[in-house]
């Protein structure tokens, strides 16, 4: 297995989410053993500790929105800091909650864009945070990374202009179940491909997913994966505010984690909406770290001992 330096980048985003809590997520990740499991399997790791950011001043029409100056704050924090981490092999950011990926997604694309790789996003989530600042209507920034990342208007003034948005042909939804009208609107036609848990109970997650991989390998690209704790089925993950039932098992998740390694294509890695203040004896932080050390190559058996087909 090819070794890789994992740079493990604490950013403890608490406000934007439903619920406080996802501060103490990367300690969890800590606690929970990750660095220790990414060396057993042969990696270097080096924690960069957490980053921290202060408020910015910002405004917005929409009265609904919480938190502005503080998410306003992170995103130009978080973006020069995965622009630096992706110099290293693999950045696993330790969220936090999912307003960070409007940092971390475009640092590490404006990164590949330098490099002349096209820049892939594989988004493994019960809602697809394709909200603008104008349609949220919990005010809850968590529900907007997406939107800003494929560069759409609607975040002047408030967030940073983006060097380079990844476009929308090249984002990939894995396990929605839980969609506004507004993010509905901005779904149809789009050039995204969408597979909601209704796909990924008729076809499994492989297909789907190894369709994407292959146009990522064809395109040369760079993947980054924002798996959002969400995606899993509830029952299994209960440490995040925004539970919605039918997500993913646990088989499927790893499933989609050794594909992913098998491709060799992801270049860096979110982990996101871990809550520990709902957790339960930790261990939603340990099904996410055991995932993630299923993506950095831990396996049962290697390709050539299990039986063919
Ligand atoms: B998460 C909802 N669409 O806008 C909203 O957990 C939920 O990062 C957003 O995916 C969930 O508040 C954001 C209802
Ligand atoms: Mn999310
Ligand atoms: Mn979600
Ligand atoms: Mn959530």
């Amino acid at each position: 297995m090819t070794r890789k330096t994992c740079c493990l980048i604490g950013a403890p985003v608490d406000e934007g989410a439903v619920q406080r809590g996802c501060v103490m997520g990367p300690d969890a990740y800590r606690t929970a053993g990750l660095a220790e499991q990414l060396r057993d399997l042969g990696h270097l790791v080096e924690d960069r500790g957490n980053l921290s950011a202060a408020p910015r001043p910002a405004s917005h029409p929409n009265a609904a929105l919480k938190n502005l100056p503080e998410i306003a704050g992170w995103v130009p924090v978080l973006e020069q800091a995965a622009y630096e981490a992706a110099a290293c092999d693999m950045p696993i950011f330790l969220g936090g909650n999912h307003a960070l990926s409007a940092g971390t997604v475009p640092g590490v694309a404006r990164r590949s864009a330098e490099r002349g790789q096209p820049q892939f996003v594989l988004w493994l989530d019960a809602h697809p945070d394709l909200h603008t600042l104008a349609s949220t209507r919990s005010g809850n920034l968590h529900g907007t990374p997406l939107r800003y990342l494929i560069g759409d208007p609607g975040f002047e003034d408030v967030f940073p202009p983006i060097t380079a948005p990844v476009p929308e042909a090249h984002v990939c939804f894995m396990g929605l179940r839980s969609v506004d009208p507004a993010e509905q609107a901005r779904l149809h036609g789009s050039g995204m491909a969408v597979h909601d848990m209704r796909a990924l109970d008729e076809r499994g997650v492989s297909a789907p997913l190894l369709a994407f991989l292959d146009r990522v390998k064809q395109a040369g690209g760079a993947l980054h994966v924002s798996l959002d704790v969400d995606f899993l089925d509830p029952a299994i993950a209960p440490a995040v505010g925004t539970t919605v039932p039918g997500g993913a098992t646990f088989r499927e998740a790893h499933l989609i984690m050794e594909l992913l390694h098998e491709s060799g294509l992801v270049t860096s890695l979110d982990l996101v909406e871990l809550n520990p203040f709902l957790d339960d004896r930790g261990r939603t932080a340990l099904l996410m770290v055991d995932l993630c050390a299923s993506l950095l190559g831990r396996k049962v058996l290697d390709r050539q001992t299990r039986s063919a087909a």
